[in-house]
């Protein structure tokens, strides 16, 4: 088998490309990170210039960067989801949106993350109060956005980026009653059996979430 893909079950961003892989199908193999496998480990700090997973080995193609991995499945092996509109002024809203997700909500959310992992006993309270605000915009921007979005039913690169993001911040800060089509849709992403799926495996290392993992979901 020429695909591997290098991560953690407990990340985020390995979850967006697993989805992508999950949704369409796809044969590849699994090199966990961190997992008493140096090899794997060595490969992904060789790999790109941040030393993060996910990254892709397809032969001898090397790539890291969930979405760019996603980019590169959908026209090298794609499979019966397609991940990306083949119309050139659509897929750039959705590349627009993808960054909606991993910017404006999993960069925001990981403030509070790093803030525990710097100071576990003594977390700075204005910290939470602006990550709070922040994903509370974000959150009220798709909300309305979702009320535009046609495709919110399908395994596309908006669902990849999407349900992973929104899985970990509701843990960090919950969506709220007045975003009714975001808490709806966050049920419906988490439904989907390529989600069903990763969220399973993560399961056995949700005590590595810094903020403590939530008895929900
Ligand atoms: N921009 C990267 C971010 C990847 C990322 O942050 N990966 C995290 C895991 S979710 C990681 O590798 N953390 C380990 C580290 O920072 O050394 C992407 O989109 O793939």
């Amino acid at each position: 088998m020429s695909l591997s893909l290098y991560g953690h079950p407990f990340s985020s961003y390995t979850w967006k490309a697993l989805i992508a892989l999950y949704a369409n199908g796809t044969r590849f193999e699994f090199r966990g990170v961190g997992e008493g496998t140096p090899e794997h480990d060595a490969f992904v700090a060789a790999a790109g210039p941040s030393g993060k997973f996910p990254v892709l080995r397809d032969g001898e193609v090397t790539m890291f960067e969930a979405t760019s991995i996603i980019e590169y499945l959908n026209r090298n092996h794609p499979g019966p989801a397609p991940l990306l509109p083949a119309d050139r002024d659509e897929a750039i809203r959705v590349r627009m949106w993808d960054r909606v997700f991993d910017l404006h909500v999993m960069d925001v959310m990981q403030e509070i993350v790093f803030e525990y992992i710097r100071n576990p006993g003594n977390p700075d309270p204005a910290v939470r109060e602006r990550v709070e605000a922040r994903l509370d915009r974000s959150y009220r921007w798709i909300e309305g956005w979702l009320e535009t979005y046609a495709q919110r039913d399908r395994v596309t690169l908006i669902a990849c980026a999407a349900a992973p993001r929104l899985f970990y911040a509701a843990w960090v800060y919950r969506i709220p009653a007045n975003c009714p089509r975001l808490q709806a849709w966050r049920a419906h992403l988490l439904a989907l059996p390529p989600v069903v799926r990763c969220v399973d495996d993560a399961r056995p290392y949700r005590h590595y979430f810094p903020l403590g993992a939530p008895d929900r979901d």
